[in-house]
């Protein structure tokens, strides 16, 4: 099933979507459903087809999810290990370190107040001269820490703040419109091999293509029951907590963004998800 939000009346309600229409579910949202599915221990795709519209409406995908919590993992790609380490000028430093040790790096990538659907703009700080996107699949989670959906994120990063300091992360990570979800929720039963999934992501400027990048799942060093776990370990996270599970394609710096780009990113399986660029916090 392909799981969604559309925009109603102010907020979001919960949608499957099929082709270019959408079934609305009355009076729920996405994480509404994710609980009610938990609470009576029903698949949350027969929940949800149990209470859809049976009228199809023409309706573009919004955010798929509120999320209560983003959280995300790095490292977890040899790549993206690789090239931060090579930022700070070591050939194995701390991000190779992470990359071989059981415990992954999970950080705090914000609430709902930082998100972004498709189509909506993605942020890049007044105060970044480097910044990228990090194409990204992301797991949606239940209470318990099940994965209830796969969707696409772009973890919109201020590298060159990260790069000066590895203190200043949650600066690099966290600001305004600094994380775009969507188009849909992929339920599980839909995605049988989430470990081998062509990612590609492009920027375009003016028109013009100035970065194409690709990787597939299977290049992941990390199981997502692993990450979920670190994730979790002490940490009990809500219903509806959405975790990030890393980059795989980096854009160098000749590509960073600027305003009026347009990042796409595409897994065949699971959609589109493409975000104009846009200054924030210019004083
Ligand atoms: O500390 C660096 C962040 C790494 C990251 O976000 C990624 O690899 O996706
Ligand atoms: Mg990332």
């Amino acid at each position: 099933m392909r799981l969604g939000q559309i925009k109603s009346e102010g907020g979001y309600l919960a949608a499957v979507f099929e082709g270019s229409l959408a079934r609305e579910v009355p009076g729920y949202t996405v994480a509404d459903l994710i609980r009610r599915s938990e609470a009576q221990g029903v698949p949350l795709n027969r929940t949800t087809a149990r209470l859809a519209s049976h009228h199809p409406v023409e309706r573009a995908p919004a955010l798929p999810i509120v999320p209560a919590e983003v959280w995300a993992c790095g490292c977890t790609y040899e790549r993206s290990a690789s090239f931060r380490d090579a930022e700070h000028g070591a050939r194995e430093g701390m991000y190779a370190y992470v990359y071989n040790q059981p415990r992954p790096e999970v950080f705090f990538k914000g609430t709902a107040r930082v998100c972004v659907g498709p189509g909506q703009a993605i942020g890049m700080r007044a105060d970044s001269s480097f910044t990228a996107p990090e194409p990204e699949l992301a797991l949606v989670l239940g209470a318990k820490g099940d994965i209830a959906g796969y969707t696409l994120a772009n973890d919109v990063s201020a590298w060159d703040i990260e790069r000066e300091n590895p203190l200043y992360l949650p600066q690099s990570k966290i600001y305004a419109a600094c994380c775009a979800l969507g188009p849909v929720i992929v339920t599980p039963e839909d995605l049988p091999d989430p470990y081998n999934l062509e990612m590609t992501c492009t920027v375009t400027r003016g028109g013009r293509e100035i970065f194409s990048g690709a990787v597939s799942t299977a290049k992941l060093h990390r199981k997502f029951e692993a990450l979920i776990e670190y994730l979790r370990r002490a940490n009990p996270t809500p219903a509806g907590t959405v975790l990030l599970t890393g980059t795989g394609i980096i854009v160098p710096e000749d590509a960073a963004l600027a305003p009026g780009d347009v990042v796409t990113i595409r897994v065949p399986e699971i959609g589109e998800l493409s975000n104009p660029v846009q200054v924030v916090g210019a004083v």
